[in-house]
């Protein structure tokens, strides 16, 4: 009886530890692991040292949003369930994009990189602090985030505004019909086959 009820919390406790969270992928030049398909399909196996991958969206080539002058982006977004904290996340993420050769010295704002991973939500979490802010501060702006996010999370709401991702995606459709090039479906076979594995 006694350990039945130890087992029982035990089990509640990591259960309320969990938290969903959808991570935002993108590269738009080569990394050791390959071409930008290939680096967001080794990273996202390597985030599975973070948690447990639930589900990945389609890859996108989509336009640069923000500094035109470089190569379209690869994106995609992952939901990753995981009992990090907020900030451990965000460190572990760093550290991954760190692997596959992000050089943030050499940075243009919005410009070219190896490998971007970015909370966009975390479960319910809202932060707003000078180096993290969740959800996302632009997720509602951005049709490479949202409409791969719409894929595997239509129903995820946003604790800011209370708004599900489908309300988000409306929000934006009008600005999206002109741009037909903007955020384009692409197949990649490795992809995939992660996909399913995950
Ligand atoms: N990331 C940016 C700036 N602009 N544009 C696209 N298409 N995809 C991105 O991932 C992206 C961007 C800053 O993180
Ligand atoms: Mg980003
Ligand atoms: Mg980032």
């Amino acid at each position: 009886m006694h350990w039945a009820c130890v087992g029982v919390f035990g089990l509640r406790d990591t259960l309320e530890l969990m938290h969903t969270a959808y991570i935002g992928m993108g590269a738009n030049l080569a990394s050791w692991a390959g071409q930008p398909e290939a680096t967001l399909t080794a990273a996202a196996r390597r985030l599975e040292s973070l948690g447990h991958l639930l589900s990945r969206s389609s890859l996108f080539s989509t336009k640069p949003v923000g500094f035109a002058a470089q190569p379209r982006f690869v994106n995609a977004v992952v939901a990753l369930e995981t009992e990090l904290e907020p900030r451990e996340l965000l460190e572990s993420l760093l550290a991954i994009e760190l692997e596959f050769g992000r050089n943030r010295s050499a940075n243009v704002q919005n410009g070219p990189r190896t490998l971007d991973l970015d909370i966009l939500l975390l479960g319910d979490v809202k932060i707003i602090e000078p180096s993290l802010e969740i959800p996302h501060p632009r997720l509602s702006e951005r049709a490479f985030v949202l409409i791969p996010l719409y894929e595997i999370a239509p129903q995820a709401s946003d604790p800011r505004t209370g708004k599900t991702v489908t309300q988000l995606l409306h929000g934006l459709f009008p600005n999206l019909e002109s741009e037909s090039d903007s955020v384009v479906q692409i197949q990649w076979d490795g992809w995939r086959a992660g996909r399913d594995g995950a």
